[in-house]
């Protein structure tokens, strides 16, 4: 036996909670509901839900500030939140010595018998849960919502347990709570798309994938995105398959079909909707609308609901959303555009709308991303980008000299300089493909801030 394995076998004694934000939280109400012995720890000395936490059981033992090995060794079983990395090397040493390591995702899809919807992908996955919910609602459908949801459906997983019983549970999913599930036996698994994130966590986009595809594992039916080969399974999977993607539809698949020159989204040659129909725009929102559909299908909800749910679908707060016009000049807020990808698609998504030029303000944290990919969609669509933030210089520097940039010192400074480049005809686009942490508290208040700025100019 080596040293740690005698730490481990002769004081374990109780799960240890890791992270103490919403799913640590979370994870203490499951626990103490069910008198089961937990402690709960966070390298933060303050962390989000400690006054809630001392509240509503000031008897649990909290850990703050640097992780001590030892807490870790003698755990029975870790439960490790989304936002801390299994790569921590006190996870990576209790792991060694056999301590389980589980998230609130595995302890949820154990427990619940009801079908579980889990859908993931780098972008669009808030946008399809939520077109995915106004179609469940159109059916009449009992469910539950909730897991990596932001806003009004922010809900941890095991909140869902505290409410009355569902037929169907409808999880967001991101790769970081992808990390810690087993066999999640969903009834419906999709991978909506993969392009880089998080590259500051993960040491390449395989790893990033690999996280990702966990979402397979067990389940019943699979949505597949046939324009993106990483939405498949890696593995051969004997399971029925939908389809969905921009050509034309094929058997058990969605797609669009060209008629006098309109777009329609169709399910093999049925014609579920007219593209001038949606109140969303952009080719990303056809991929999403597709995407929500073909979940329905598998579920077995009436194309009649499905379209009835989403012509009426309008968007999220902070995704491509109008905000106002300034002299010919419109604004909208993309806030939640914090990666590459999610940039890129806003950019051409209002740029095939508009009649002039995109004047785009990025920047913030990059998350150890690669900024190159975006420079020929600007050059397309775009005229200049005004840069804020910690990784501005980073961004403009991997601009070159393809793209004329300009800094701003705040989001305010960043929305009058936008104003000064753009002529009637252009848009002002927030789209910042980075996080934001370094100057908001999150994507929503970023957001805010924006339409603040723009609603003050004169
Ligand atoms: N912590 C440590 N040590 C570390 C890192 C973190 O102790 O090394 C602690 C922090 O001090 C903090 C706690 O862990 O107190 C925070 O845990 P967390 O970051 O997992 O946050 P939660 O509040 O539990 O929220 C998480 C998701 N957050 C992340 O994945 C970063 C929420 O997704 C999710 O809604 C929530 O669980 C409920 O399921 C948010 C998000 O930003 C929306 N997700 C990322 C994204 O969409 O890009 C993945
Ligand atoms: P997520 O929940 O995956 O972060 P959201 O639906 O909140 O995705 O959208 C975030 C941003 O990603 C949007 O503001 C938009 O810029 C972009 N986006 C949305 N859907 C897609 C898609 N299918 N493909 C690429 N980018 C997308």
């Amino acid at each position: 036996m080596v040293d740690s394995e005698v730490a481990h076998s002769a004081t374990q004694s109780a799960s240890l909670i890791v992270g103490l934000g919403s799913t640590g939280l979370s994870c203490a109400k499951y626990f103490a509901a069910r008198g089961r012995a937990f402690k709960v720890v966070d390298s933060r000395l303050d962390p989000p839900s400690l006054a809630e936490l001392k509240r509503l059981m000031p008897e649990i033992e909290c850990e703050l500030g640097e992780f001590s090995l030892q807490t870790f060794l003698t755990a029975t079983e870790l439960l490790v939140s989304p936002g801390v990395s299994l790569k921590t090397p006190e996870i990576v040493a209790a792991q060694n010595t056999g301590v389980a390591v589980s998230g609130d995702i595995d302890i949820f899809s154990k427990v619940v018998t009801a079908p579980i919807v889990a859908v993931t992908g780098s972008n669009g996955k808030s946008t399809v849960v939520a077109m995915l919910t106004e179609i469940l609602r159109e059916a009449g459908k009992n469910f539950g919502l909730g897991g990596n949801l932001d806003g009004v459906n922010f809900k941890p997983v095991l909140d869902l347990l505290t409410e009355d019983s569902r037929d169907l549970y409808l999880l967001e999913v991101s790769s970081f709570q992808l990390e810690t599930v087993e066999n999640l036996g969903a009834e419906v698994a999709v991978l909506l798309n993969l392009s880089e994130d998080h590259m500051d966590r993960y040491e390449n986009l395989t790893e990033y994938h690999e996280a990702k595809q966990r979402i397979f594992n067990g389940c019943k039916q699979i949505v597949v995105n046939r324009d993106e080969h990483h939405s498949y399974p890696s593995r051969k999977m004997n399971v029925p398959v939908w389809e969905f993607g921009f050509s034309r539809p094929g058997v058990n698949g969605l797609g669009v079909l060209e008629e006098d020159g309109d777009q329609y989204l169709a399910y093999q040659f049925e014609k579920i909707v007219s593209v001038n129909e949606l109140k969303v725009f952009g080719q990303h929102n056809i991929s999403n609308v597709l995407a929500a559909s073909a979940i329905a299908m598998a579920l077995g909800i009436d194309l009649k609901q499905i379209r009835a749910a989403i012509t009426e679908f309008s968007g999220l707060p902070h995704r491509c959303q109008w905000v106002r016009n300034v002299s010919g000049i419109e604004f909208y807020n993309d806030s939640k555009g914090t990666n590459v990808g999610a940039t890129m698609a806003a950019v051409e998504g209002l740029g095939q709308r508009i009649s002039g030029h995109i004047v785009l303000i990025a920047g913030g944290v990059g998350k150890g991303a690669n900024f190159k990919p975006l420079v020929p969609v600007i050059n397309r669509w775009g005229k200049e980008v005004i840069l804020i933030g910690r990784d501005a210089v980073e961004m403009a520097a991997s601009f070159d000299a393809d793209i004329r940039t300009y800094f701003a010192i705040d989001m305010e400074d960043a929305v009058a300089v936008a104003l000064d480049h753009a002529e009637p005809g252009d848009a002002v686009l927030l789209s910042p493909a980075c996080a934001s942490f370094d100057m908001f508290d999150n994507f929503q208040h970023r957001g805010q801030a924006f339409i603040q700025s723009v609603e003050g100019l004169q």
